[in-house]
């Protein structure tokens, strides 16, 4: 057995398991483990009242269980799990597939009633068979680390969670002649970027990694994240899916379609109508399996830091940014990020920065940055230019020139910042090397936990300076929330992130958090802007938002969606797409009405039409 101590400071590395941490990672993850555990309430070794199953409703108990003992006979028992046990939150690296770790609404909501782990493509059809047979919700995860969005939750409470990854973690091949991957839904950038080093093809070829390396390559394109190096656009990086049905029936889209074919991942098309969109922030099937295309290693690559003195500043660098951007001469996705979070992800509670109870103020967030590494600044640019040094001279001399027509302009030098400082991660991360240093902004919070405001816009100071105004206002308004945001920029497009970090103990903060984004997304919306992702509980209101010519979108993916689940067994909800027998039952989550202003708002609906037999 085991010590506290021991449990305290051992964190499974991909050795132990697929969900691993690298090696060359561990004592990072260690660190993190502790400090989490420092910001935590709950008292280590705490008995937790126990919890019954959540059965899914629709379902009636009797049923319910009948259901379970024949799915373990199917499946084998020990491949079935039920979720009777207390939840545990753990944390990133020991994340739970049970349930949302980081919950803006009451815990007991997005919870599953059990966990199953097939092993194989024919394992999940014989799960959605089952899963039609019985009328049960199922909901399909890959890692489960979608944190700040929902992590592994189903939307529907009590719906069977399918983890895909425990058991169906291969990388089925990697080719360095055309420098693409074939993977299933539990290799993780981690593993992804291990298996390359360990072939000694790390050198030849890169992968394209988020701020955190844990989660899945399939699923973080499925769900359209994004990475920083010039394949940033995981999605548009993919070619080629396997998918399981809602009704059972296997397919696989693009070159895979093709038997024998081997540019399943070289060539996304196919022939005919493009079908993958339609498996993408979707309910309308289960993606077993992924192409994936890898960047070439450029031949060289240099990190570098702009920061910029005045918040006012920030349309005029959005505009300088935009061109640059769109011709390649700024060549990934980059951030720009605001100095508030330059203290926040050093690690430490607020708290060590500020024992007031409103926003941090300026002036104690100047002062504390005009000691660090980097020394003071407002907003800080994050990029790197590839290629062998005469290609990136090239690049930079633009870039500099025109970054230093901003009064105040710097640009760092790296030469100058230690081996620990963020910009080493940002580093990394632009050159393909997963890290796990993001997540030292949640400690922020006692029981840190985050929510993203996500809307989209062009490459435009004024688009960023509205949404910028609104977040601000918002934030102020719900209790001064401390405002964290990240402009992360990508071709023609970017992609605000607000990270809200909140005390997922303290409802009152979870209030505040949730009607803080509920705001945020009608103001935005009001203005032209859109969502790109969003978490559970805010799915519904951002469906909402796109409903051009009467909802006419919503109408089609809910034609799609009665066309393909006829039972509407697969994710209920997921993405604000609702499967017919759910429809109209008040499953929707808009906050307002009778879910009010001093409630938590439920996830729960009115109930679910009994036969599923399609009218
Ligand atoms: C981040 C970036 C995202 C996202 C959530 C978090 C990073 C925060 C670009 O997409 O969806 C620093």
């Amino acid at each position: 057995m085991s010590t506290t101590s021991e449990v305290a400071t051992s964190v499974p590395t991909l050795a132990d398991k697929h969900s691993g941490i690298p090696q060359y990672l561990l004592e990072k993850a260690v660190n993190a483990k502790k400090a989490i555990r420092e910001g935590s309430t709950d008292k280590v070794g705490e008995k937790k009242p126990a919890r019954s199953v959540a059965i899914p409703q629709g379902v009636d108990e009797d049923t319910f269980f009948k259901a379970i003992d024949e799915l373990r006979g199917t499946l084998g028992a020990q491949h079935v799990e039920l979720n009777d046990k207390p939840l545990e939150d753990g944390w990133y690296m020991e994340h739970p597939n049970t349930h949302d770790a980081m919950t803006i609404i009451d815990q007991e909501e997005f919870v599953s009633s059990a966990v199953v782990y097939p092993g194989s493509t024919e394992d999940v059809q014989k799960v959605v068979v089952w899963a039609n047979k019985h009328l049960v919700p199922i909901s399909p995860i890959s890692m489960g680390r979608n944190l700040g969005y929902g992590g592994a939750g189903p939307r529907v409470r009590g719906a069977v969670v399918i983890d895909l990854g425990r058991r169906m973690h291969a990388i089925l091949d990697i080719s360095p002649e055309d420098y693409t991957c074939l993977v299933e839904p539990g290799v993780s950038y981690y593993a992804l970027y291990e298996e390359l080093q360990k072939r000694g093809l790390g050198d030849h070829m890169w992968i394209d990694v988020p701020d955190l390396g844990g989660g899945s390559v399939m699923g973080n394109a499925l769900d359209r994240g994004v990475g920083y190096s010039p394949y940033g656009d995981h999605w548009a990086a993919h070619s080629g899916l396997e998918v399981v049905m809602p009704t059972g029936e296997v397919v696989r889209t693009g070159m895979g379609a093709l038997e024998g074919s081997n540019t399943w991942a070289c060539f996304p098309y196919g022939f005919g109508p493009y079908i993958d969109g339609m498996f993408s922030q979707s309910n309308f099937g289960i993606v077993t399996k992924m192409g994936m295309t890898l960047m070439p290693n450029p031949g060289g690559y240099e990190s570098f830091m702009y920061t910029f003195p005045r918040e006012e500043d920030l349309p005029q660098i959005i505009d300088i940014i935009r061109p640059l951007r769109i011709s390649n001469i700024l060549e990934n996705v980059a951030q720009l990020r605001h100095v508030v979070q330059a203290l926040a992800v050093r690690g430490q509670p607020r708290t060590h920065w500020y024992g007031g109870s409103g926003p941090i103020p300026d002036a104690v967030v100047h002062e504390a940055a005009a000691a660090l590494p980097a020394g003071d600044y407002t907003w800080a640019y994050f990029g790197m230019a590839y290629g062998p040094a005469a290609a990136r001279q090239h690049k930079l001399g633009i870039v500099d020139a025109a970054f230093r027509r901003v009064p105040g302009a710097r640009r760092v030098d790296a030469a100058d910042l230690p081996a620990d400082d963020y910009f080493w991660s940002r580093d990394r991360v632009a050159r393909g090397t997963p890290d796990l240093h993001e997540l030292r902004w949640c400690n922020w919070r006692p029981n840190g936990s985050h929510v993203a405001f996500s809307p989209v816009s062009p490459i435009r100071g004024a688009d960023a300076a509205a949404l910028l105004e609104l977040a601000r206002r918002r934030h102020t308004e719900f209790g001064g929330i401390d405002l964290f945001p990240a402009f992360c920029v990508g071709l023609r497009e970017m992609h605000l992130i607000v990270e809200i970090v909140f005390d997922r103990r303290d409802a009152g903060r979870r209030r505040d958090a949730m009607r803080c984004l509920r705001a945020m997304v009608d103001d935005a919306a009001a203005l032209g802007y859109g969502e790109y992702r969003t978490h559970l509980a805010l799915m519904d209101q951002v469906a909402g938002t796109y409903a051009w010519g009467g909802g006419a979108l919503g109408r089609l993916h809910e034609t799609i969606k009665d066309a393909v689940d006829p039972n509407g067994i697969l994710a209920p909800g997921r993405c604000g797409v609702w499967p017919r027998r759910y429809r109209g039952k008040g499953w929707e989550m808009r906050g307002g009405g009778d879910q009010g202003a001093d409630h938590e708002e439920t996830s729960q609906g009115k109930g679910v039409d009994g036969a599923g037999k399609a009218a």
